[in-house]
């Protein structure tokens, strides 16, 4: 009963003598056959999407790690290996976020998307993302596209026109997208809540159950008025979403396959794929004056207008021929609208291949904490190129070994720094650097002929031989991390092979057989520039550079003599260089400043509580005490006990959670102001008979009130 079931092994028993734990040896890739069943149909071309991002802010690490540093990881492999493959980008950029962002700078969305599109797509550039093609959603290409596509299933009868209420603001005379609207959360009564959050409470709401709604564009109280909209019938769609997913796409990745799941085990709702907006595409049929095509029906027919626009005569071939396999790069909060939506405005529209995977990341988390482009709890790829110039490929090293690929990840800058001096630096770098320096020293930079063989030589030769099966089975099936930790491999069979053979050493008694050494180690270093090279394309560049190489396909990895002897290399120089504490203690504080700022605004952004009348505030009996005696409550490390002269003659105790803030000798012999008519309450073991005023600064910390002026202790404050 073995047969046909999925096993783990070894594909390298080797010794593992250089430090490194076995685990890291184990062939992680599990192919399994629903995996390889992908492979089996003939597919002549790929055509690849990253996801288009809003152009309403810049590009960070979650981005980068999330999305387009796997698909251009993908696409760089399918060129190497001479496939045909294109890879689309381009900005999202209609949506309602662009608006509220252009409302707020008092500019128009154009001017946003403007903006933000050209910062996009430099720092695509800057990061090696190589698009075919990075357009706009605002192109007229797009426009004409994503109209035309609308207007075919109006046509065909396959949308559904209802009628609904929506809020509408007379003053601005429009209708209020959800995020235009703010109220009162009917859960957790958050003032501040929007038509389709709580960010509070965190829970969805629609703009209809929200207490006491606000326009945000002119303040106002909103009115329900009729408006008529298009409808997608995702419900008519579902049985045909069922079989084809959850029958037809078992071989997708769990996280996709079971976020698809969820959605189908529940009934499916027409959604609407228009809106009353006035900033988008106009909804091309008649009566819907004011309205525009919902941001997520044309964002992704982008990707087909983005394709037409790179290839005006040929597109079609890479969204409609049968032998073209699609594949869709994105987040995963877009998991439904490339799965369920988007398939099914394909479907009704016909024609169209629909997406033969969809490999969507988890997120990636920054120090511990969610990376929100509100709070500024990101790292900007503009931003780290001004700090870490000529470091791309680090950055894009370590985003894959931390990749989110099955489970939210974390970026730290601890981590990144040891990515960088221990693995780039201390391995690859460094064997790299072996082999061309001695290279140099002793051949004059020219590749020495191989001699006789022995066991060591051959066994280096065998693994880098495995290489290429290896990292391709794994890119094959989207194991980004587990590819890139195959290629790293071979850096580190390169350093255990020198190590072990010791050319140094060797050289004094049998310069031949240094000759041999050094050529299969060059052979590795060759080998590594190439399995490399869709992971860190710029430190290929400069390590085929100083190879002096040019010739570079995938299917050289199974060329174990990439550089004949007798073949002139170029100057050595070092591949990577470490990054040293204080570089990473600047980034650490460069954070800490913005978690100041954020709790500050948060402070300032309390509201002043409901208002209260006179007689609310004459219940509060006020008074000055003063301080007798004070200590540390046992075991109770925030809290002291005070002992208050409060005028009465009788002593009063009251404890209060200021320890950390005070030493009791400091306190002692002061005035403070103290609520003399708190209801007691026992805080350990200790009755505590009443509440000392003290203010809590923006950062938590507590500051005991005082006066100005000596008054006699039990004066009453009002
Ligand atoms: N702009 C959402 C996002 O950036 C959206 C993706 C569109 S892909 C067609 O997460
Ligand atoms: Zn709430």
């Amino acid at each position: 009963f073995l047969v046909l079931k999925d096993v783990l092994f070894f594909l390298n028993p080797a010794r593992f003598h250089d430090g490194f734990p076995q685990k890291n040896r184990t062939f992680a890739g599990k192919i399994s056959l629903k995996e390889r069943s992908m492979e089996q149909k003939n597919y002549q071309r790929t055509t690849v999407t990253a996801a288009l991002p809003y152009a309403n802010g810049g590009v960070h690490i979650g981005h980068l790690a999330g999305v387009y540093v796997p698909a251009d990881i993908y696409v760089r492999y399918l060129r190497l290996k001479n496939q045909d493959v294109i890879f689309i980008g381009g900005s999202d950029e209609h949506g309602v976020p662009i608006t509220i962002r252009a409302r707020k700078e008092g500019v128009t969305p154009q001017d946003i998307v403007d903006r933000y599109h050209s910062m996009i797509k430099k720092s695509f550039e800057d990061f090696g993302i190589s698009f075919d093609i990075y357009s706009r959603t605002t192109s007229k290409t797009h426009h004409q596209l994503a109209s035309d596509f609308f207007r075919k299933l109006y046509e065909d009868g396959k949308l559904l026109e209802k009628e609904t209420e929506q809020y509408y603001d007379e003053e601005a005379k429009q209708f209020l997208a959800d995020r235009y609207i703010t109220g009162e959360c009917p859960h957790c009564h958050n003032e501040g809540a929007y038509g389709d959050q709580c960010e509070k409470c965190g829970r969805d709401l629609s703009p209809t159950e929200l207490l006491h709604p606000r326009s945000t564009i002119s303040g106002s109280s909103p009115v329900l008025k009729k408006t008529k909209n298009w409808y997608l019938p995702l419900n008519e769609y579902q049985e045909w979403l069922k079989t084809w997913i959850l029958e037809g796409h078992q071989e997708w990745r769990s996280n996709v396959y079971g976020q698809c799941k969820s959605w189908l085990d529940l009934d499916l709702q027409p959604r609407a794929m228009t809106r009353d907006l006035d900033w988008g595409i106009p909804v091309p049929v008649e009566g819907a004056d004011g309205k525009v095509l919902y941001v997520w029906f044309d964002a992704p027919i982008g990707y087909i207008s983005n394709t037409k626009e790179l290839l005006p005569d040929s597109w079609e071939q890479w969204w409609k021929a049968p032998d073209t396999r699609l594949i869709h790069f994105i987040g995963k909060d877009n998991i439904v609208f490339h799965c369920i939506v988007f398939p099914v405005m394909l479907k009704a529209h016909g024609g169209y291949i629909l997406p033969e995977n969809v490999p969507a990341n988890e997120f990636l988390n920054l120090e511990d904490d969610k990376i929100s482009t509100s709070k500024n709890w990101a790292v900007w790829l503009h931003e780290y190129l001004v700090d870490f110039p000529g470091k791309q490929d680090v950055l894009r090293y370590v985003l894959t070994a931390n990749a989110p690929e099955t489970k939210d990840n974390n970026f730290t800058w601890k981590d990144f720094q040891e990515r960088n001096n221990n693995e780039l630096v201390a391995v690859y770098g460094n064997f790299v650097n072996r082999a061309l320096q001695l290279t140099k020293k002793y051949f004059n930079g020219i590749v020495p002929a191989c001699g006789e063989l022995l066991e060591a030589d051959r066994q280096a030769l065998n693994e880098l031989k495995e290489v290429k099966t290896k990292v391709e089975s794994l890119l094959d099936v989207f194991k980004f991390r587990d590819a890139q930790k195959e290629a790293m491999n071979l850096a580190r069979i390169g350093n255990r092979y020198i190590t072990e053979c010791e050319p140094w050493k060797v050289w004094k008694t049998d310069p031949k057989r240094v000759e041999t050494i050094l050529y299969i180690s060059l052979q590795l270093v060759a080998h590594l520039s190439i399995a490399f090279e869709p992971f860190l394309p710029f430190s290929s560049a400069k390590l085929r550079r100083m190879l002096n190489l040019d010739r570079f396909n995938w299917d050289e990895l199974s060329n174990t003599e990439i550089l004949k002897p007798g073949y002139q290399l170029a100057e050595p120089e070092l591949l990577f260089e470490k990054i040293e504490d204080e570089t990473i203690e600047t980034q650490r504080q460069k954070l800490e400043a913005t978690k100041r700022a954020n709790e500050e605004a948060a402070y300032r952004a309390k509201e002043i509580k409901p208002v209260i009348d006179f007689s609310d505030f004459e219940k509060l009996d006020l008074r000055v005490g003063h301080i007798k005696a004070c200590e540390k409550v046992k075991k109770a490390n925030k809290l002291l006990k005070f002992t208050l002269d409060d005028g009465s003659g009788t002593d009063r105790t009251i404890v209060s959670g200021i320890a950390k803030f005070y030493e009791p000798e400091e306190l002692i012999g002061k005035d403070v102001l103290f609520i003399a008519n708190l209801a007691p309450r026992k805080l350990m073991g200790i009755e505590s008979q009443g509440m000392i005023l003290s203010a809590e600064d923006f950062n938590g910390d507590l500051s005991v009130t005082s006066l100005l002026r000596k008054v006699k202790p039990g004066s009453q404050v009002g």
